[in-house]
């Protein structure tokens, strides 16, 4: 990976001055985390709901049938059983990762960003599946990283992977059909991944979308509440997808407190920009409204005569997301019930105008839509968080390495003790407050976790050592008093 933050970049995101005055509503509280995966599983422009059991962890998917609204709205004949994912893995997200226009599914398991792939050969109207000798890896991000959505960043038809960390830095992992042996399998490309942005520390992102039209996904981060409100700020991606276009960026609106953001999509025919939608979750006199930001052409500025109330969901419903259930180019909002599992799409015909609300299913107890995405007022962090890091001299491999301290009973006073006193195969290091390790180049990292766990920590091996992997893999092996997991996909690739 690289880290390059642009210059221009940076001055954007620290640079910020001129908000637009927030929009009139009560509010207070913290929002809820509605939010959901879909996609199109089975390639006819409607929008499918994947869903999966909490206990057993299989992944299921809903087909939306032709003909809403009817009274029957999801085709049982191509809803299907996909798989049970392993322990402590969850979807992370869904996206078209090969280019078939049929969705899959971004699965996190350990570290690890996995794709599964759709199969596309599967006939019409037959059961969707997966197509396991597709199966895809993006990368592995360090701990501390999580996933902010997908898009398409460099307008190639390929879903591209958006993470970041604690530290706001927003990296994109652009995907790739042809990284060697991974040929026709979605694979995150070294060369053409980057990092568009650091955002301000305590920013989340909101959400990842193709704000102005473009046909480059774009995303926007969401500052804190300054009392009242929190500040949107729209970051347009340039060419190739890794940089931002500084000029064409910009802050569409604050978002009140109480209310969860964002889910964005096309909420008009005549719509080239997206427009995103804001939920009451205060539990004040207006819980339960849907506001919807229209953008104008740019996508980054509000066309205040445009933006308008939608629905206001009845006690406990929540909004699951935003998506087009019946293929005219806007998108639906779907809704579940607490409880029941009862849920609704309310089909919108423009960002007010709701034409008809079918019923779709219940989803059954122990059940839930997959996961999370959608309207967030702030961001889930995953991983443990690093206490420092360490730069030393690695007798062992004769290399400059990093150790990050990620586990629970490391302190910063412990772990810089433990980087100053050095051990039998290393000098004593250079203590970092930093949470992430920063070698260039480096061959791989080697994740240790100690049993009873604790003092887990992570080592970037080889910093400066034109070697091969295997070096670096053997030792990893070789660390005491356990055994480590070496991957070549460490904090840099190789
Ligand atoms: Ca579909
Ligand atoms: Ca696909
Ligand atoms: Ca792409
Ligand atoms: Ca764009």
């Amino acid at each position: 990976m690289k880290f390059e933050i642009s210059a221009t970049s940076l001055v954007l995101a620290l640079g910020l001055g001129l908000l637009l005055a927030p929009p009139a509503f009560a509010g207070g509280g913290a929002p809820a985390n509605p939010g959901t995966y879909m996609g199109d599983f089975n390639g006819d422009g409607r929008t499918d709901v994947l869903v999966s059991n909490t206990v057993s962890r299989e992944l299921y998917v809903y087909v939306t049938a032709t003909g809403i609204p009817t009274t029957v709205n999801v085709f049982a004949s191509q809803s299907a059983l996909l798989t049970t994912l392993p322990e402590g893995a969850s979807v992370q997200a869904v996206g078209d990762f090969n280019g078939d226009d049929r969705a899959d599914i971004l699965v996190q398991s350990g570290l690890n960003l996995v794709v599964l792939v759709n199969d596309a050969s599967v006939p019409a109207g037959n059961p969707v599946a997966l197509d396991p000798a597709l199966t895809g890896w993006i990368g592995t991000p360090p701990a501390g990283w999580s996933v902010s959505g997908v898009g398409d960043a460099n307008n190639d038809g390929l879903a591209d992977t958006y993470v970041h960390n604690t530290n706001g830095t927003v990296y994109v992992y652009i995907t790739s059909l042809t990284e060697p042996d991974y040929a026709d399998k979605p694979r995150g490309s070294a060369s053409l991944s980057g990092a568009p942005i650091a955002l301000p520390d305590t920013w989340t992102v909101a959400t990842v979308a193709d704000m102005n039209g473009d046909g480059l996904s774009d995303f926007t981060g969401q500052a804190p509440s300054a009392g009242g409100f929190s500040t949107l700020y729209t970051f347009i991606s340039a060419v190739g997808g890794i940089t931002v276009d500084g000029a064409a960026s910009g802050s569409p609106a604050g978002v009140p407190d109480g209310y969860g953001c964002c889910a964005a999509g096309l909420t008009s025919d005549a719509a080239t920009s997206s427009s995103f939608v804001v939920m009451d979750e205060s539990g004040g006199a207006t819980d339960g409204l849907l506001y919807v930001f229209v953008t104008d052409a740019t996508g980054v500025a509000v066309d205040a005569g445009a933006s308008t109330n939608s629905v206001t969901l009845p006690t406990n419903w929540g909004v699951e997301g935003l998506a087009d259930f019946n293929n005219d180019g806007i998108v639906d909002t779907v809704a579940v019930e607490d409880g029941s599992g009862s849920m609704i799409v309310y089909l919108n015909s423009g960002p007010g105008t709701v034409s008809a609300t079918p019923f779709m299913t219940n989803v059954p107890t122990d059940w839930e839509v997959a996961n999370f995405t959608g309207m967030s007022a702030t961001t889930p962090e995953s991983g443990s968080a690093s206490a420092g890091t360490c730069e030393y001299n690695n007798l062992f491999s004769a290399s400059t390495d990093c150790k990050e301290y990620s586990g629970s009973a490391w302190t910063p006073t412990t772990a810089a003790a433990s980087c100053l006193a050095g051990s039998q195969s290393a000098d004593p290091g250079v203590w970092s407050a930093a949470s992430q390790c920063s070698l260039p180049a480096s061959l791989g990292r080697c994740d240790v976790v100690f049993d009873p766990p604790g003092n887990d920590y992570s080592l970037q091996l080889g910093g400066d050592q034109p070697t091969s992997c295997t070096p670096a893999a053997t030792g990893c092996g070789f660390i005491t008093p356990g055994s480590g997991t070496f991957t070549p996909e460490g904090v840099c690739l190789p």
